[in-house]
């Protein structure tokens, strides 16, 4: 067991029982041309979280941890995206639509993979998700339930939708969840503030926050 500082209080962790999990960071939220910036977004406040997951993603590679990787997409058909999220918001480009990096958050355009920095190793699982929660129609749940992880380490953007959605369906399903507030982000500053303080709020009421330091220096 290893101990993580972090708030509302240090957690101590198992770490052959724990999986970092890095949430979209996908070139169509943080490149040019993406599924973001069609949404009107800056997405240079992205960036930042790039060189902690790096950080993380190394240090968790090298204690031999669980890395898991997420993508929000959907098929090529759009038969798995939802109507009433297709026509949400008023973007330049709708989901589907050809933007530079080939289809708007579609499955197996350039847009819709992980950011070369973050390039997931062979052997890392990567779940594709049609929602926001990377346990909504996935095999998520399955993988982590049969490697015996109890604890997630979470990374990614966008800190108050997909990352505050993964925590949650975590949690109600009894993980321990820990986010590392500078390994995510969002286009709002607030709403990253206001994201993590949510998680650790009411003596930690969706899970606990740390930093990328705190973890790696608890793999270490
Ligand atoms: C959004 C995400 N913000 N990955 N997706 O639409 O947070």
């Amino acid at each position: 067991m290893v101990t993580i500082d972090a708030e509302p209080q240090p957690i101590a962790v198992d770490l052959g029982r724990t999986a970092l999990v890095i949430i979209d960071m996908q070139r169509d939220f943080l490149e040019p041309g993406g599924f973001g910036e069609t949404l009107g977004n800056d997405i240079s406040l992205l960036e930042a979280a790039i060189a902690p997951c790096q950080a993380v993603l190394a240090a968790a590679r090298a204690a031999g941890m669980l890395v898991i990787h997420t993508r929000e997409g959907h098929r090529p058909d759009l038969s798995d995206a939802p109507k009433a999220k297709v026509e949400r918001g008023e973007p330049s480009l709708r989901i589907g639509a050809q933007g530079p990096m080939g289809r708007i958050l579609i499955r197996g355009e350039a847009g819709h993979d992980i950011i070369a920095a973050l390039r997931p190793a062979p052997g890392e699982p990567v779940i594709d998700k049609p929602g926001k929660g990377a346990f909504y129609q996935t095999d998520l749940e399955l993988m982590l339930r049969n490697r015996g992880v109890d604890t997630l380490l979470v990374c990614g953007v966008t800190t108050e939708v997909c990352v505050n959605t993964t925590i949650r369906e975590a949690n109600d399903r009894g993980y321990r969840c820990v986010a590392l507030s500078d390994c995510c982000a969002s286009y709002f500053p607030e709403f990253h503030e206001m994201g993590l303080r949510m998680i650790k709020a009411q003596g930690g009421i969706f899970g606990w926050v740390s930093s990328s330091g705190a973890a790696i220096a608890a793999m270490a």
